[in-house]
């Protein structure tokens, strides 16, 4: 559905809209007076969760977000959207983006991450050829400089280690190159891990907070984790998505490292955790080999320098703040589960991979 836009509104299309970031995306473009489009993969059940709270019926008035069924895998589809979109501005966050499952659907991970991007850029590319405007963000992560030693900066080299992290490493080079080649305004943002109370279950800092909170209310007794001494730079993902809007009103496209400059361990995120949870996880946390990856980041600490003095960002969220924040939510979902177990219901939770 094309929505009706004021005179001046800009517009802003969203691949991954339902995906952690995306979400938090459009709810900051939507704040800003954006009309944003959001692309959403068909799927058996409702994928839209976290956009609960913009999603308005599309049949009212004054609608702010539109979806759109496509996949970064459907090159046409892309296209016929960005046509019937017409926006000002593209966010790239669509990814197969778990780093472990990367080992096992490798070849996936490289079509829509890497082969994706190119079939956005071409998209954008063919759009643009007739004099039309548009600036786009590509969702770069700290993951491409894998095994390179911290501090990281946009100088740092590149070495990745997991199918996902060389997919970015050509989605990088790929919108670099039709950056240079076509003259277009395409930024790439190398953002360290951010997170949130809408972080997937799946990555470890929701996966700790999750499980701590339930551990708590005698819901679960352990959690099964791999590496605890991998250590990450963790922020807070509203934090994050500004300065991707950011990087896209510079006057010149550019890179940019995203990132908090502070490093902490897993054990050191579960020892804050379970601070706040007032519990002792020694004796419920196991090891399960299957949660090893192949090849490990060991150590990530960016440098976001250059983004600072370039547009002033810096993140607002410590990291003790932003593990209560996690913990809180998550304190607040185990009372509900508790409440409706002890009333006899059964709480459904997912095929566990976890
Ligand atoms: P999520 O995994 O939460 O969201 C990924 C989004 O991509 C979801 O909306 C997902 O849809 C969508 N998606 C997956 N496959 C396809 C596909 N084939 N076609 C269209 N959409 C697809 O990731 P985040 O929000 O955390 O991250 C956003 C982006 O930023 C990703 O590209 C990620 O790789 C990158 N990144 C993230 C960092 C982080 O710490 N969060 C750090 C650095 C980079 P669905 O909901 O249907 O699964
Ligand atoms: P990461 O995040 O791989 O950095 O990618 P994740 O939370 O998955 O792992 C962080 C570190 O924790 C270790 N770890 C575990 N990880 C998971 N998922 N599950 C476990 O049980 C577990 N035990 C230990 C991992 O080995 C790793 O060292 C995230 C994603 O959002 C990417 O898309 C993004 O690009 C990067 O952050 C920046």
């Amino acid at each position: 559905m094309t929505l009706n836009r004021k005179p001046g509104q800009r517009c802003a299309l969203i691949t991954g809209i339902t995906g952690q970031d995306g979400s938090f995306l459009a709810e900051f473009l939507i704040e800003r007076g954006y009309q944003v489009h959001g692309i959403v993969r068909r799927a058996s059940t409702f994928n839209t969760e976290r956009l609960d709270s913009i999603y308005a019926d599309p049949h009212n008035q004054g609608v702010k977000l539109s979806l759109h069924y496509g996949d970064i895998t459907d090159g046409a589809g892309l296209r016929r959207i960005l046509e019937n979109t017409g926006p000002d501005e593209v966010y790239n966050l669509a990814a197969q983006s778990h780093v472990r499952v990367s080992f096992d659907q490798a070849e996936y991970t490289a079509d829509a991450v890497a082969t994706g991007t190119l079939r956005l850029l071409e998209a954008v590319r063919d759009y643009t050829s007739s004099g039309r405007k548009l600036r786009m963000y590509q969702a770069g992560s700290s993951e491409m400089f894998g095994a390179a030693p911290p501090p990281q900066n946009e100088r740092t080299p590149f070495y990745p280690r997991s199918p996902y992290a060389v997919s970015k490493v050509a989605a990088h080079w790929y919108t670099v190159n039709y950056r240079e080649a076509y003259g277009l305004h395409l930024s790439n943002g190398l953002l360290f891990n951010h997170e949130s109370p809408r972080r997937g279950e799946t990555f470890v800092t929701r996966k700790i907070t999750r499980a701590l909170t339930r551990i708590k209310l005698g819901l679960q007794e352990n959690i099964y984790l791999g590496n605890l001494d991998a250590r990450r730079d963790w922020g807070y993902a509203g934090d994050y998505v500004e300065a991707m809007w950011q990087m896209l009103q510079q006057d010149e496209p550019d890179d940019y490292v995203i990132a908090t400059g502070e490093s902490h361990s897993v054990r050191e995120f579960l020892d804050v955790a379970a601070a706040h949870c007032g519990i002792e996880w020694h004796r419920h946390v196991k090891t399960d080999p299957r949660y090893f990856r192949p090849t490990e980041v060991n150590a990530l600490r960016g440098d976001a320098s250059k983004a600072r003095k370039k547009f002033g960002w810096a993140p607002k969220v410590s990291f003790s703040e932003l593990v209560q924040m996690m913990v809180e939510h998550d304190l607040e979902l185990a009372e509900q589960e508790r409440t409706l177990t002890r009333a006899g219901h059964v709480v459904q939770r997912g095929a566990s991979q976890r």
